[in-house]
């Protein structure tokens, strides 16, 4: 019996370093490499593997910092933006969303940046930050964490800016896991976007 005992931790050790697969693509937006400033990307464009939907927005390099990596996406490129990728799901099962959500910091103007964020359509959650103006190397990152539930094969992660002109929310580090649980509960608390989403939402700040 006692054989069994480092086996089993042996095993639990292996599955707890296995990191969880993200199914999206380019989800940290470090392709294409547009090297120390920005590129828009206009409707209909392809950013990796997401679809620019409506009008602009600009993959943008070491302008400002990223949450990950070097690049982020401004979801209005010269105007106001949106952009969306699908992945495959089975049918029920359970998936956790997660991304970085920041805002442009070349702005004098006060007002805040505001995404809308659907999963197949619905609106998991509006959420607004500030744009800071200036503080490019001093960027503040927000990280939401949403759990969402597959209705078919397929699922669409959609992203839409609600601001007007050409400095938009921003986004990085976005990725879609399997599994109805979030990974560190240590770190999450209750939902405090609209009660609406399913099955649950939280918000690591
Ligand atoms: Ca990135
Ligand atoms: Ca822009």
């Amino acid at each position: 019996m006692r054989r069994w005992i480092p086996l089993c931790a042996f095993l639990c050790l292996l599955a707890a370093d296995e990191p969880a697969q993200n199914l999206l693509s380019n989800g940290d937006f470090e392709e294409v490499d547009v090297g120390e400033m920005y590129q828009q990307f206009d409707k209909g464009d392809r950013v990796g593997a997401w679809t620019v939907d409506s009008g602009s927005v600009d993959l943008t390099g070491k302008w400002w910092d990223a949450a990950n990596g070097k690049q982020s996406l401004d979801l209005n490129g010269d105007k106001t933006g949106s952009i969306s990728q699908t992945v495959e799901t089975t049918s029920g099962e359970g998936y956790v969303v997660k991304f970085a959500f920041s805002g442009n910091p070349d702005n004098e103007n006060p007002e805040k940046a505001v995404i809308e964020v659907l999963w197949d359509d619905k609106v998991l959650a509006t959420l607004e930050c500030d744009r800071e103006y200036g503080k490019h190397h001093a960027m503040k990152w927000n990280r939401y964490s949403f759990a969402v539930k597959a209705h078919g094969d397929r699922g669409t992660l959609k992203f839409v800016s609600k601001t007007e002109g050409g400095w938009g929310p921003l986004i990085d580090d976005v990725s879609i896991t399997k599994g109805d649980v979030f990974e560190d509960d240590a770190t999450t608390r209750p939902a405090t976007v609209p009660s609406s989403n399913e099955p649950q939402a939280s918000i690591n700040s």
